[in-house]
């Protein structure tokens, strides 16, 4: 891989790696990004609309269907070679810190730990009413390719119905995972930002954050996005092919 070598110094000598990614990150993997997850029954939604709270309550089987369709692809998919790649590097430098807008398990199927989901985590549900934990049935849910409305499941302590347990536009980042997520953009001295179209408020702020503070910043996206003439770097390609190369040639083989 082709990186200027006062770059390749620069990420060797990185005490704090901070690794942002998204949607993208998982494409490989099989599972949609978050823009092309609206397919099928879906396809004339906007993201940015089904994924919200007035969405559920109005519709709430036609949301719950959206995220069964999705989580089954979840759990057919497999961690693809950036997820490993990502896993490999907490070996590789002296502090690493995984952030993630994805609601999948990847990363942590991959091998990454205390993995800081900023937008939930889809094999986690709730109760919409009094917010105690949901579970799901084991297996696969059986999802038709173009999807179908499904009605939420009950909870079982008050009767109220289970939701997806994803950051809706609209509600707030979980506290916890958000003040880690700034303190680690906050301390980084290289951010590697992959596989996300950085829209996203306030998540894509962790890569501004730092670039401001002057941390060496790594872009992985086979697209252009606003962050391209202000990264240190940018590397146009598919992550789960560039991920193993730009660890292999910084950090010695994986
Ligand atoms: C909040 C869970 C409000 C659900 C998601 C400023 C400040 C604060 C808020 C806002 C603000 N401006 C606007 C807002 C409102 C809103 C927002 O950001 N709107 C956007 C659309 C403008 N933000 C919010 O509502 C947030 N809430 O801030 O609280 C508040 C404030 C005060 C008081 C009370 C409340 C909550 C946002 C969280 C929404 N939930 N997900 C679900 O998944 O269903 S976000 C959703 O988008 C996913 O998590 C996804 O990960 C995320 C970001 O998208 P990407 O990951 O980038 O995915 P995308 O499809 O866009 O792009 C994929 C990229 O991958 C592309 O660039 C593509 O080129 C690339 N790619 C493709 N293949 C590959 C690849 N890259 C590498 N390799 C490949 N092979
Ligand atoms: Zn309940």
């Amino acid at each position: 891989m082709d990186i200027e070598e006062r770059l390749v110094r620069r990420l060797r000598s990185a005490r704090h790696v901070l690794v942002f990614t998204g949607a993208g990150v998982s494409a490989e993997s099989g599972i949609p990004t978050f823009r092309d997850a609206l397919t099928g029954l879906w396809e004339n939604f906007d993201a940015e609309a089904l994924a919200t709270p007035e969405a559920f309550e109005r519709d709430p089987a036609m949301v719950w269907g959206w995220y069964e369709w999705r989580r089954a692809k979840v759990l057919r998919a497999q961690p693809n070679p950036a997820h490993l790649a990502i896993a490999a590097l907490a070996a590789r430098v002296p502090r690493l810190t995984v952030v993630t807008q994805n609601v999948d398990d990847l990363h942590e199927r991959a091998g990454s730990h205390d993995v800081l989901h900023l937008h939930g985590r889809i094999d986690r549900p709730f109760c919409a009413v009094c917010r105690r934990p949901g579970a799901y049935p084991p297996g696969i849910p059986d999802e038709p390719e173009g999807g179908r409305p499904l009605e939420p499941p009950r909870c079982i302590h008050c009767g109220g119905r289970l939701r997806p347990g994803v950051v809706w536009f609209g509600e707030m980042l979980p506290e916890a995972e958000w003040d880690a997520a700034i303190a680690a953009a906050e301390s980084c001295d290289a951010f590697l930002c992959i596989g996300t179209s950085s829209v996203v408020q306030p998540a894509a702020s962790l890569t501004t954050m730092a670039i401001r503070r002057g941390a060496i910043t790594i872009q992985v996206n086979p697209n252009p996005t606003d962050l391209d003439h202000s990264v240190s770097l940018n590397l146009s390609g598919p992550a789960g092919m560039i991920m193993p190369a730009l660890v292999d040639r910084v950090w010695g083989e994986i």
